[in-house]
């Protein structure tokens, strides 16, 4: 396929995110149309050969395959409506973090515009897209999926969710999720060594015994064997540990809410009489939810 072949894409947003996902599409050789609040942002992509649109309206009539990355789901909602008539007949794709709810909200204003509409959550930072790391998740019209596979397969490994909407966005949050609980693990170590030992040793304690511990223990996070896991690993003997953590960080005056909570949670599920791992700790945040 020559360099024509390719599917004209549109950008709008050229944030950190929206500028790598607009590199991409350069660099893969589709025609690509740009566009900014801060047109300034759009410059060293068009003198790489993309197109600056004038305005929002503008940037989402010059392409079939249209390319949303703003900040907020508020910003992309009110910075979309009045370019409705623009989008008609282009396939919308808004990379935007959403919720469900949101997502649907602009699947129904997209529906009500004649436009066809996938929403999507991006699993990589700016400098991983394109990389072999990258995947993406998508939902809503599974055709416009299926007809901008190769096209959005630039940018990282695609994934189709369903053609709820609000699919991609539950996904993309419970992915996301997973990660800010491990972050907040690693910050709360990284203090525990710091008030131990200083910030320098932190970071290596961080990069060395940190990075290869949580390495070997991420099949278990990820439920991975949780039966051998239950057995080997009970919650109930796990409890005291953790209360030792509560222990040790408050005694090197390091604020223990992070350990606390995960105590607090712990003990409700041993002395409702489980001792296993995973499937208590799904019900018992299912429930407080419903
Ligand atoms: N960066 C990341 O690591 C993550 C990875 C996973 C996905 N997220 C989501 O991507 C969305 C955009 O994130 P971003 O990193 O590009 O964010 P910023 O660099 O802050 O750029 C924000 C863009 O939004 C534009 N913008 C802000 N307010 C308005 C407005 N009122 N009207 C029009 N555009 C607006 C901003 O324009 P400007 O400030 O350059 O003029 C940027 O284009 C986000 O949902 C992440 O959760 C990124």
């Amino acid at each position: 396929m020559n360099a024509t072949d390719k599917t004209p894409v549109t950008v709008i947003g050229l944030g950190a995110m929206g500028h790598a996902l607009a590199s991409a599409f350069l660099k893969a050789g589709h025609p690509l149309t740009v566009w900014n609040r801060s047109p300034e942002k759009a410059d060293d992509l068009v003198a790489a050969g993309a197109a600056r649109a004038g305005t929002l309206a503008e940037a989402a009539a010059a392409s079939p395959l249209v390319i949303v990355c703003l900040v907020s789901h508020p910003v992309t909602r009110d910075a979309l409506r009045p370019a409705g008539d623009a989008f008609a007949g282009r396939v919308l794709v808004n990379l935007t973090n959403s919720t469900p709810d949101q997502a649907r909200e602009i699947a129904a204003w997209a529906g009500g515009h004649g436009v066809t509409y996938l929403d999507g959550g991006i699993m990589a930072t700016p400098p991983l897209i394109a990389g072999p790391a990258s995947f993406l998740l998508y939902s809503g019209d599974r055709a416009a999926f299926d007809a901008h596979r190769d096209a959005l397969s630039v940018l990282g490994a695609p994934h189709f969710m369903g053609e709820d909407p609000g699919a991609a966005a539950l996904y993309d949050l419970a992915l996301l999720s997973g990660m800010y609980g491990m972050a907040a693990g690693v910050a709360h170590a990284r203090a525990m060594v710091a008030a131990h030992t200083g910030p320098e040793r932190a970071q290596e304690f961080s990069q060395t015994m940190l990075l290869s511990w949580i390495q070997a223990m991420l099949p278990v996070f990820a439920g991975v064997d949780a039966a051998k896991m239950a057995e080997e690993s009970p919650l109930d003997m796990q409890a005291p540990g953790l209360v030792n953590i509560l222990a040790a960080s408050d005694a090197a005056g390091v604020d223990p809410v992070f350990a606390a909570h995960l105590l607090s949670m712990m003990k409700e599920i041993v002395d409702a009489g489980f001792t296993d791992v995973l499937p208590p700790v799904i019900d018992d945040l299912t429930g407080r939810l419903g």
